[in-house]
């Protein structure tokens, strides 16, 4: 009977996935490829670019990066941004994701002193995709700060927002006229959790469980600066939309009938993703968050909480300050609850609680954060939607990791195409608004402190060859695929 049971699931389900006509996405859902500048251009000090803090990185602390290398030149594209954008074209993409390197364009990362010859390359790639019917995602900050502010504390420095508003305007008034769809962000918990609002190298009295909230809160106040200056100031001669990209990693209860299990996942989707989210899409810090960082703090002693707060003029002009909502989405794991009442040395993950691990019959990748689990997606974009009103979603990351010089990249193809059966399901099921889809990535790049070990392209690089050839993976024709019958099979 179970066995007859489960036999005629599998057959609905895949009857679903191969035959149904009006399993399809809706009409008005894009699909599109993304990069980050520093990850792909190279180009590190050509024609007036200023130095970034991965820049310094990749130079002086390449011993933080697994293969010891940098992005010096990367995936050469700022020579070869033509060829990137045929590869683009080639897939039949709506939209192509980039970042601008904020020291390309204003080389000392303050001031009113513009570098032509970045501004004369971004106009070019924008001007092509347009012409090719592509329309470029600008991200503004995809994490190469520039140096000058390093001394500073980086994004744990107040003043960085001021800096940053300068840099959002200058690319409002020099791109905005092109420009449809503005991302400030990309993934406020990389920048201030991973990197601690610098790039994480954690000195012995680095103030953990600080640092962190320091940089989410400027981060916060950065975003909602750019957004009003945009609302006010090109809005309405632009048409354009402006939002952030959140990445939330799903936590599932361990134990879902364990009511302490379901309250410590809860609570690291605060932590991972509402401390985020939650001052932009409703008001201030979640409840949970505010109340676990001061009860952390009174037991450690303190006078207040570790946690800044927002003064009532901060929050109302923090609220409310998107367009849709930007999701990368990669990683998965249980949440079990741990009694930690104990005092520690405090910390973002210390504050979160419960102790995380992944299922070891999940399927894996070369990327240890990374594991095949759909039914997380859905889970996380039904949250999104009951917790924030259904707001528009797109999903401007998701992708797979190979280890090696893979070109038929089965595992890859398998990812996408049940990423995006449970991007199907949100939708179609569940009435989540998911309007848009973006591949990490359209090739090869440089994969942050994992160097050039992982490879998350549709496109194989070849890193060795002076002139990065581009060669399409199997995957390729796969997504193309896909977008051509806007179905899955
Ligand atoms: C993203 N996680 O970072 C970045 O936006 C990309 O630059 C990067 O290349 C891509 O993911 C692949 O790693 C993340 O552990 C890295 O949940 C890790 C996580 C999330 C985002």
């Amino acid at each position: 009977m179970l066995i007859l049971t489960e036999f005629t699931l599998v057959l609905i389900l895949s009857t679903r996935l191969c035959n149904s006509q009006e399993w399809k996405f809706p009409v008005d859902f894009k699909f599109g490829v993304a990069t980050s500048a520093y990850q792909i251009e190279g180009g590190w000090n050509a024609d007036g670019k200023g130095v970034s803090i991965w820049d310094v990185l990749g130079h002086n602390r390449s011993v933080l990066v697994e293969d010891g290398s940098n992005g010096d030149v990367a995936c050469d594209s700022y020579n070869k941004w033509e060829e990137d954008v045929m590869m683009a074209k080639n897939l039949g993409v709506d939209y192509y994701r980039i970042s601008l390197a904020w020291t390309r364009i204003l080389p000392e990362g303050h001031g009113t002193k513009i570098n032509p010859a970045g501004v004369d390359y971004y106009s070019k790639l924008i001007n092509k995709l347009l012409e090719n019917g592509i329309e470029p995602v600008i991200t503004l900050y995809h994490w190469d700060l520039p140096q000058f502010f390093s001394p500073l504390g980086g994004w744990t420095n107040p003043v960085i927002v001021e800096y940053f508003a300068n840099y959002a305007r200058t690319a409002f008034t020099l791109f905005g006229d092109k420009i449809k769809t503005w991302i400030t962000f990309n993934d406020p918990r990389e920048i201030c959790q991973t990197f601690k609002g610098l790039v994480g190298d954690v000195t012995p009295n680095f103030p953990l469980g600080v640092a962190e909230y320091l940089c989410s809160h400027n981060l916060l106040k950065a975003h909602a600066e750019a957004y009003h200056i945009y609302d006010k100031e090109f809005r309405s001669k632009q048409n354009g939309k402006i939002s952030i990209i959140i990445d939330f990693s799903w936590s599932e209860p361990a134990n879902a009938s364990n009511p302490e299990d379901v309250r410590a996942a809860e609570q690291n989707v605060l932590f991972d993703f509402g401390i985020y989210a939650n001052p932009i899409l409703d008001v201030d810090y979640p409840k949970g968050v505010i109340d676990r960082i001061a009860e952390r703090s009174k037991l450690e002693n303190l006078p207040e909480s570790r946690l800044p707060k927002f003064t009532l003029a901060e929050k109302m002009r923090i609220k409310g300050t998107y367009d849709f909502l930007g999701i990368n989405h990669y990683m998965t794991t249980y949440t079990r609850a741990v009694d930690n009442r104990q005092v520690t040395r405090p910390s973002i993950e210390v504050d979160a609680g419960g102790e995380r691990f992944s299922d070891p019959t999940w399927e894996g990748c070369a990327a240890y954060w990374i594991k095949v689990v759909p039914w997380s997606l859905r889970r996380l974009l039904n949250w999104i939607k009951n917790t924030y009103h259904n707001p528009d979603i797109i999903i401007t990351e998701s992708g797979y990791a190979d280890g090696s010089e893979v070109l038929e990249d089965d595992g890859r193809i398998n990812y996408y195409r049940v990423y995006l059966n449970a991007t199907l399901q949100a939708i179609l099921e569940d009435g989540v608004n998911v309007k848009g889809y973006m591949a990490w990535s359209l090739m090869d790049n440089y994969e942050w402190i994992f160097g050039y070990t992982l490879r998350f392209g549709l496109y194989h690089v070849n890193f060795t060859d002076p002139n990065r050839t581009r060669t399409p993976k199997k995957s390729v024709e796969y997504f193309k695929n896909v977008i051509k019958t806007r179905s899955i099979n």
